[in-house]
């Protein structure tokens, strides 16, 4: 890298402010945020990112998914872009730095190359992909997925949530569904930094994770369907219990995913009981399992022991069962250039690193079929994400988004 660029440094306190700025928008109810996709904070939340990109200078697109793509231009207007970013939706209970940091890490890099007067060749695009959590909408990382053609635009408009409510809808109601056709723009590479969200960097005093895989994900949607009773006067022999015949489904997917140990993981976050009264046998149990490993063998052999064993379940205590996959992808290995292009960032700036496999899912881990893509990884406090205690430092913040930086001012080429 030039000399210009060979020292550059983020301005630390004016990521983290921007950091807690941002969580304003959206409070939890115990220190963290609950910014859900395309609702109204989501759409405050945009509008204040959009206001800083544009003081930036930049120039914001926004394509059909609601993908907002803030653009610095380079000195050659017709070289592909390097885009750098994550997401700004959070979990209903989530923490400040889920998504967020990869964001306005972008933009900090932008407001760094403005005060350096450092100027590259490819353009580099600060970008915020819509429904990466996929909570409220599933499946998660929605809107990247159909960028990279995964999924089908009005597939994905016509996702529902708990409300009945359309993603389409909502995004049109925020007055966020931009014009722009989803994936049409060429990329010339795509760089994300987030949190670990898992315990490894921190229990080994790592500043930075050199992220060289992303482990699979698989979602499938369990519905048991029993009888409802009374819980008083239904004898035992005569119950179709659908809540007994989910928990012990939840205990087989325990089972399932320690026989795949040390690196499966299995488990269902989702959980709905139907009537969910205090004096009625439940007679249905909607959930969705989460199966994830690194190998894609594993993850075939844990849904289909999953359906296998959920059915034996449900003949032998007399329930139906009802299995539908409704996310997942595949195990990713990322470009081996960014890859590259991050590890020197990490070495060139001193910092303690370490090779790392994404336990969580990631925009980038769509983008990475379309474009080549790499991510940098910080810690966070006893790896605890998805929980309004998410907790980073400021100088993890810090050596992340300078490895970040460099990495893409390093692929965008400096100019002079
Ligand atoms: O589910 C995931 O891995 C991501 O945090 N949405
Ligand atoms: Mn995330
Ligand atoms: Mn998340």
């Amino acid at each position: 890298m030039s000399d210009p660029a060979a020292n550059m440094k983020i301005d630390a306190d004016r990521l983290w402010n921007a950091i807690h700025e941002m969580a304003e928008i959206g409070p939890g109810v115990a220190g963290g945020n609950n910014r859900q996709t395309v609702t109204d904070e989501d759409g405050e939340g945009r509008k204040l990112f959009q206001k800083w990109c544009e003081a930036a200078g930049l120039t914001m697109g926004v394509d059909e998914m609601g993908d907002m793509f803030a653009r610095r231009e380079g000195t050659d207007p017709d070289a592909p872009p390097v885009y750098v970013g994550s997401h700004l939706d959070t979990q209903p209970t989530g923490g400040r730095y889920d998504g967020v940091l990869g964001v306005l890490a972008g933009l900090e890099i932008i407001r760094t190359l403005n005060d350096l007067n450092v100027r590259t060749k490819h353009p580099i695009v600060v970008t915020n992909w819509t429904n990466e959590e996929g909570t409220r909408f599933a499946p998660a990382m929605l809107a990247s997925g159909v960028y990279a053609g995964v999924h089908d635009l009005d597939w994905a408009y016509g996702r529902e949530d708990a409300e009945g409510k359309t993603f389409g809808d909502e995004l049109q109601r925020i007055g966020w569904k931009g014009d722009e056709k989803v994936g049409e723009r060429r990329m010339h590479a795509f760089f994300e930094l987030h949190i670990e969200q898992g315990p490894i960097l921190e229990a080994e005093e790592k500043d930075v994770g050199v992220v060289t895989h992303g482990q699979g994900l698989s979602w499938t949607q369990v519905t048991v369907t029993g009888k409802e009773s009374h819980t008083g006067s239904t004898p035992m022999p005569m119950r179709r219990n659908a809540g007994l015949g989910m928990a012990r489904i939840l205990d087989l997917v325990d089972q399932i995913a320690w026989s795949h140990k040390p690196d499966a993981v299995g488990a269902a976050g989702h959980i709905d009981i139907y009537p969910n009264s205090r004096n009625v046998i439940p007679g249905k149990a909607v959930f969705t399992v989460d199966f994830r490993s690194p190998e894609l063998e594993v993850i075939q052999d844990m849904e289909q022991r999953l359906r296998d064993g959920g059915q034996k379940i449900a003949d032998e205590m007399g329930l139906e069962v009802e299995f539908e996959k409704v996310g997942g992808f595949d195990p990713v290995k990322f470009d081996e250039g960014c890859v590259t292009a991050v590890r020197n960032a990490a070495q060139r700036l001193g910092y303690s690193h370490r090779e790392i496999v994404s336990g969580a899912g990631h925009d980038a881990c769509w983008i990475n079929r379309i474009a080549p893509t790499a991510m940098v990884m910080c810690p966070c406090v006893d790896g605890l994400s998805h929980n309004e205690a998410e907790e980073i430092s400021k100088e993890w913040a810090e050596k992340g988004a300078n490895v970040l930086m460099h990495a893409v001012v390093e692929t965008a080429e400096v100019v002079g």
